[in-house]
């Protein structure tokens, strides 16, 4: 389909009104949302990446491309939580301290939503202290985390710690992004990793049923 390549390009260039006109086109087509997230956007985003890696882009285009995905991904988040029926578990989901990407954090917190979770979503830059008073206020089964930056890793390693000296060790911490490995998970003694938002709802459900 044409509009599926176009919204790759739209959200490439960062424009925000087509990148929502022809998200809205595939849906009407009858295109499953998810599949329009992953054959349009998330490639879209790993052509930025690669651009911006070999200086090709720089910082501002990467950010209004950030920007026209969300344009896209508002379209269809609703879509995707629209089938569900009454939670029957809570998860807590953030982006690590001192870490600001939130667009897989944010695809799989929609994908947790679809799969029927209760998501609350405490945001970017978040402090250990702030996921464990999520956790407790609203009686998490699951919480997962998010790091896009080498340099932010060893926040998730704060947090699982923090997690276990609180003697929380019944919530299940689940982590992900670009670099995170299975070895770290089991480094940092998360529960589980998963590499895309896909998995992590198999994941998810996985732990919280253990
Ligand atoms: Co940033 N950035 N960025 N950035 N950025 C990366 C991550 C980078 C790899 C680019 C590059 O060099 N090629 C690089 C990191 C290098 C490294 O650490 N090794 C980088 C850098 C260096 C930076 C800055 C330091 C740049 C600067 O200022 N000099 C800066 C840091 C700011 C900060 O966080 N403190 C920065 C800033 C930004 C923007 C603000 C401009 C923007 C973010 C906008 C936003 O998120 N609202 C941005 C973007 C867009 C990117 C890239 C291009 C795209 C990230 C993305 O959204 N990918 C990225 C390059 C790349 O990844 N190709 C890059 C799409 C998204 C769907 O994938 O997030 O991987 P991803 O999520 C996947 C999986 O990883 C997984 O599922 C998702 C869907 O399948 N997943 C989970 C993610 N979280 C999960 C959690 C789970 C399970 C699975 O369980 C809980």
């Amino acid at each position: 389909m044409n509009e599926l390549q176009d919204l790759t390009t739209a959200v490439e260039k960062g424009n925000r009104k087509e990148a929502a006109r022809l998200t809205q086109i595939l849906i009407d087509a009858g295109m499953p949302p998810m599949e329009i997230v992953e054959t349009g956007l998330v490639p879209a985003m790993s052509n930025v990446g690669e651009k911006f890696k070999n200086n090709q882009i720089f910082v501002p285009e990467m950010l209004i491309a950030a920007r026209a995905m969300k344009e896209a991904m508002a379209i269809i988040q609703p879509l995707l939580t629209a089938a569900g029926i009454k939670p029957k578990y809570t998860a807590i989901i953030g982006t690590v301290q001192g870490d600001l990407h939130d667009i897989g954090k944010n695809l799989v917190a929609m994908m947790l939503k679809g799969a029927n979770f209760n998501v609350i979503d405490v945001g970017t830059n978040v402090p250990p202290e702030k996921f464990i008073t999520a956790a407790k206020e609203h009686d998490a089964q699951l919480v997962g985390l998010s790091a896009l930056l080498t340099t932010t890793m060893p926040a998730m390693k704060t947090t699982v710690d923090a997690f276990r000296a609180a003697g929380m060790n019944a919530v299940k911490i689940m982590i992900g992004g670009a670099p995170i490995t299975q070895q770290f998970a089991n480094e940092i003694g998360a529960d589980g990793y998963s590499p895309d938002a896909a998995s992590a709802v198999d994941l998810a459900n996985k732990l919280v049923a253990a």
